[in-house]
């Protein structure tokens, strides 16, 4: 019923919609750039060929709506992210919106007429920016604060223009644009970003929670200097105390099973082999599904970097990025999608996300639920990410399946 041809013809060109000074290989389509906007205009287009009314609310969200038979329902929302990394995959995201469009107009197509009006949704800024992440969802659940929005970051402006260049209403962010009760359900296909449906010969997998996640951007300050002439006990070199946090995240989670931490960006000034790095901005984060661990291993980084810093007489400032609780699905949920698998692809498997997913946020107001693909050698956030065509339709089949069920209450 689902057509797969139109499924990996539409993958296929949002793939090759990227930021044309992007690393050559992969793709490239952070938020708020503007291959971004041309992906989403294709999006708006093919939802509205689709059959679906249409929007973007304040967060920035675009939203494509079928009507249901009975008005008085709140709508079945399925949908994800377009926005990806830097020199990304195809499949991040971007299956999930375009499995959720397929939903929406084979249902449309059929005339199937549910009972729940059904909204596709790509979620505004979804990845990792300098300006935040789960943006999109976090409004849409919690509103954005005054003090988020007027974040500055070089190059990207503030949030608030931001939302303003992707249709959104900053002004509008004050409370949240949706409540508990105003979404019957939520369900994100997503490919696992990991090797355990492979390892395990499954093509789907019900996930069963999202990890919580913390996320710091940091700045050390020292001094520059010339790297012949200044003698090893006056520096104030920002780099060598940044090298103390980069060993110490990885040896509190190497000694933590189940937690991962990582330092991901990492900007050195004036970054130049003979002067001594005056100042070095960079991110931390840590991930679990027990907070009590995060916050253990973030303290053993901080202890370590302050003394480290102390030692060179450094100053920092340290602004938290992103901080989202785990999140365990409803048992009637998974149950509903690990069924759905195993009527698509004739087996199924019940796993956690390491990766966060906007399901983390719609969660808080809603009953969430994802449907994990197969992701070659567990690979992702890199140009060799990828998901076969065979298991892509398999997933939209557990979709439509698990839509219909939830329909039926
Ligand atoms: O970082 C993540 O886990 C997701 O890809 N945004
Ligand atoms: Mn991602
Ligand atoms: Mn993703």
């Amino acid at each position: 019923m689902i057509n797969a041809h139109r499924l990996a013809h539409h993958l296929s060109v949002l793939a090759a919609i990227r930021e044309a000074d992007a690393p050559a290989h992969g793709t490239t389509r952070r938020a708020f750039t503007p291959a971004y906007l041309e992906g989403r205009q294709w999006l708006a287009a093919r939802f509205a060929a689709a059959g679906l009314q249409v929007s973007i609310d304040a967060g920035g969200n675009l939203i494509g709506r079928l009507s249901g038979s009975d008005t008085t329902l709140p709508p079945i929302m399925i949908g994800s992210h377009s926005d990806t990394v830097m020199g990304g995959g195809s499949y991040d995201g971007a299956l999930g919106v375009l499995g959720a469009l397929e939903v929406a107009q084979t249902l449309n197509e059929r005339g199937m007429r549910l009972r729940h009006p059904i909204e596709v949704v790509d979620f505004m800024a979804e990845e990792s920016t300098p300006l935040g992440s789960l943006l999109g969802s976090t409004a849409m659940v919690a509103g954005l604060s005054d003090e988020h929005l007027a974040r500055d970051v070089p190059g990207w402006g503030t949030l608030a223009d931001a939302l303003r260049r992707v249709g959104g209403d900053p002004a509008a962010l004050k409370t949240p644009l949706r409540r508990a009760g105003d979404i019957k359900a939520y369900v994100e296909i997503h490919i696992e970003q990991g090797p355990r449906l492979e390892r395990a010969g499954h093509a789907l997998g019900a996930v069963t929670g999202i990890v919580g996640i913390r996320r710091a951007d940091i700045t050390c300050i020292g001094q520059p200097d010339h790297a012949g002439t200044a003698s090893m006990d006056v520096r104030r070199d920002a780099l060598a105390a940044v090298a103390q946090v980069i060993t110490t995240a990885e040896h509190a989670a190497l000694s933590r099973p189940g937690t991962v931490a990582t330092v991901g960006a990492l900007d050195v000034s004036p970054n130049q082999s003979n002067v001594i790095p005056g100042q070095v901005r960079f991110t931390v984060e840590m991930r679990s599904l027990d907070m009590h661990e995060v916050e253990a291993i973030w303290q053993e980084i901080y202890r370590a970097f302050d003394a480290a810093c102390t030692q060179r007489q450094l100053s920092y400032t340290i602004h938290a990025l992103h901080d989202s609780q785990p999140v365990v699905f409803a048992e009637s949920m998974v149950a509903t999608i690990d069924a759905a698998c195993v009527a698509a692809s004739g087996s199924s498997m019940r796993l956690p996300s390491g990766a966060g997913h906007d399901g983390s946020m719609i969660g808080l107001i809603a009953p969430a639920g994802m449907i994990f693909v197969r992701t070659l050698h567990g690979r992702s956030h890199c140009p060799e990410e990828y998901s076969a065509p065979a298991d892509n339709l398999a997933s939209v089949q557990a979709l439509f399946e698990t839509v219909r069920a939830l329909d039926n209450g």
